[in-house]
């Protein structure tokens, strides 16, 4: 069996992965970050730690076949804080998996690597990337460096463009970008047992009959989504969409609001428009 380590195991999906792989009794080595992680098994493989730090890393990825790398900033932040975590923890990372031979890593990418697009769009792998912010533009970067990873160390990646990973979808935009839990476990055991990924970007989302996302690459990787947004759109169409005007006409939601500054019609004194603190 593969050995398998995920960072930002404390974080909202690291959580439900980490309790889903322990539960089946895959095995795994656990990481958070600056707060210990309490065992969930007797034994279990925990540690903690700042993956800026080349030995903190060393020690996630000694003896791992494929690494599921979800720490790192999760929402937009004020820029050094992304460069931080998003850039240099990153580089970190990857130089780590040279050094332990580390053969696979599963990049969370996100859906705000596109999220200038409008709603309208319908977008296949290939698209010309639009961050909505600089939390969306890290994970350009770290699209980037996966690929030049792979290109030149030979070190193969899956960049999952993550939706929406939510329990349940709860709002209008769910219903396009919503990446259901079981089929990200689903993601991941494929990403785990694929052959010959090499490089690979593919869209995080379920099978939504109202997706903005063609997957077609994703048979490379045997991914086949079962959950669907669509069983739920009736309760969710029923009440108000949280989203303000903005929010409503762009893939990446509530995230172009901040610090948008176009004058666009239909955003003045949008709540949505705070100043991002550079
Ligand atoms: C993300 O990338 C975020 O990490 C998550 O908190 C959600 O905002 C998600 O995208 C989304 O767009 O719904």
């Amino acid at each position: 069996m593969k050995k398998i380590a995920l960072s930002g195991a404390g974080g909202q999906l690291g959580s439900v992965v980490r309790a889903a792989m322990i539960a089946r009794g895959t095995p795994l080595r656990s990481a958070a970050g600056s707060k210990a992680l309490t065992p969930l098994v007797e034994g279990e493989d925990v540690m903690h730690g700042d993956l800026r730090d080349p030995a903190v890393v060393d020690r996630l990825l000694e003896g791992v076949d494929v690494l599921i790398h979800f720490a790192g900033t999760s929402v937009e932040r004020p820029l050094p804080e992304i460069i931080e975590n998003n850039l240099r923890g990153l580089v970190e990372v990857y130089e780590g998996a040279r050094r332990q031979g580390v053969k696979r890593i599963v990049f969370a990418s996100s859906n705000h690597a596109i999220g200038m697009y409008p709603v309208t769009e319908r977008l296949s792998l290939d698209c010309e990337l639009r961050p909505d912010g600089f939390y969306g533009l890290s994970k350009v970067w770290g699209e980037a460096l996966a690929r030049m990873y792979w290109d030149k160390h030979g070190i193969e990646s899956v960049c999952v463009r993550i939706g929406s990973c939510l329990e349940r979808p709860s709002e209008p935009r769910h219903l396009s970008t919503w990446f259901g839990h079981r089929d990200l476990m689903h993601f991941l055991d494929r990403c785990v047992e694929a052959e010959n990924v090499g490089f690979l970007t593919i869209w995080g989302v379920s099978a939504n009959t109202r997706s903005w996302w063609d997957n077609s690459g994703a048979e490379r990787l045997g991914y086949q989504p079962t959950q669907n947004s669509e069983d739920y759109a009736e309760e969710i169409l029923a009440r108000p969409n949280p989203l303000d005007a903005l929010g409503q006409r762009f893939q990446g939601g509530s995230f172009v609001g901040i610090d948008y500054s176009r004058d666009d019609a239909g955003v003045h004194g949008s709540a949505a428009q705070a100043a991002r603190p550079l």
